[in-house]
């Protein structure tokens, strides 16, 4: 069976048909998740997206006030979309919804759409459903759809493959030194926004994490609760056009699904009281290539 969802509804900007859309995702079928993709490729055009990672109480949310506030008021006809990923309560498996709460003096603004969702336990600190999210966004007539991910974790190199720019927002309080996010996330991040430059030396960060940092990178040092939002203009964003991030790491997804299940399925007929020899390895990849290719053809 397949979701009945109107997409054109959507590309005309129809807000209760994307919001009934969202709420079926975590039921689709294999052939709903089709359907959305063949639609998602015949979009003229499509938002921008963007990323916003960092550890938990960086001052994610507190930036995406910051930002929504600057478009909302440079650009009084921008239409802003926001996917908050919040951790899964571990009880009732449900999402605590906490950036509901914060960001709640914008839910009676037209020009800004705001959906929470449940990571669902996924350990990349994403959601599983994040490309059917993406996609179904992607049709409503939004200049940009800002993800915020549940902090810390993984989500940065994950969210990367995603992304048409990725922010990382650097808690100066943080026990993180810069030298540990050189292996990973300094070179993944397009902007890094250091925050509470009210509180803390966040100069002497900054020039760090310029130092150590690709040139390409753009690095602010910010208070994002009383400060001004203006160098939010200043944020040099990839538009969508340029970049098609978003599609190859959407079919990188899919292939590694699939041979996730190949894999599977030849672990699980692979007799397992195969003596153990020294040439099992050899064997085992051997009879996997045959196995491989016979599902590939
Ligand atoms: N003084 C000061 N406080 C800040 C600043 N940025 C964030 N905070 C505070 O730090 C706390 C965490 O900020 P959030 O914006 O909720 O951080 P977050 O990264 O979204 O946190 P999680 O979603 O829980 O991971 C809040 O109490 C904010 O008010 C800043 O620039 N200055
Ligand atoms: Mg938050």
């Amino acid at each position: 069976m397949t979701s009945e969802i109107d997409y054109k509804k959507i590309s005309k900007g129809d807000k209760k048909e994307l919001r009934s859309a969202l709420t079926k995702v975590e039921s689709f079928s294999a052939k709903d998740e089709e359907l959305l993709w063949a639609s998602f490729l015949k979009l003229k055009k499509r938002p921008t997206l963007l990323g916003i990672v960092g550890t938990p109480g960086a001052g994610k949310s507190s930036f995406l006030n910051q930002l929504i506030s600057y478009n909302r008021s440079k650009k009084p006809t921008s239409q802003l979309g926001m996917l908050l990923i919040d951790p899964s309560n571990p009880d009732g498996g449900g999402a605590l919804l906490g950036d509901r709460v914060r960001l709640k003096k914008f839910f009676l603004d037209d020009g800004v759409y705001i959906r929470s969702v449940s990571n669902k336990g996924d350990v990349s600190g994403l959601t599983p459903h994040l490309d059917k999210y993406i996609m179904i966004l992607s049709h409503f007539p939004f200049d940009t759809v800002t993800i915020e991910s549940v902090g810390g974790g993984q989500s940065t190199t994950y969210l990367r493959d995603y992304v048409d720019n990725l922010i990382l927002l650097y808690d100066p309080n943080s026990g993180d030194g810069i030298q540990h996010l050189k292996s990973g996330v300094l070179d993944v991040a397009d902007c890094i926004v250091v925050s509470k430059a009210d509180l803390f030396n966040t100069k002497s960060i900054s020039n760090s994490l310029y130092e150590w940092g690709s040139k390409h990178t753009q690095i602010f040092d910010v208070d994002l609760l009383n400060g001004e939002p203006d160098f939010i203009g200043k944020i040099n964003l990839k538009k969508s056009k340029d970049s098609q991030s978003f599609q190859l790491g959407y079919l990188k997804r899919r292939l590694t699904k699939e041979l996730h299940n190949v894999i599977d399925e030849f672990s699980n007929s692979y007799p397992s009281k195969t003596p153990l020899t020294e040439d099992s390895y050899r064997l085992y990849w051997e009879k996997f290539s045959t196995f491989f290719q016979e599902k590939s053809k």
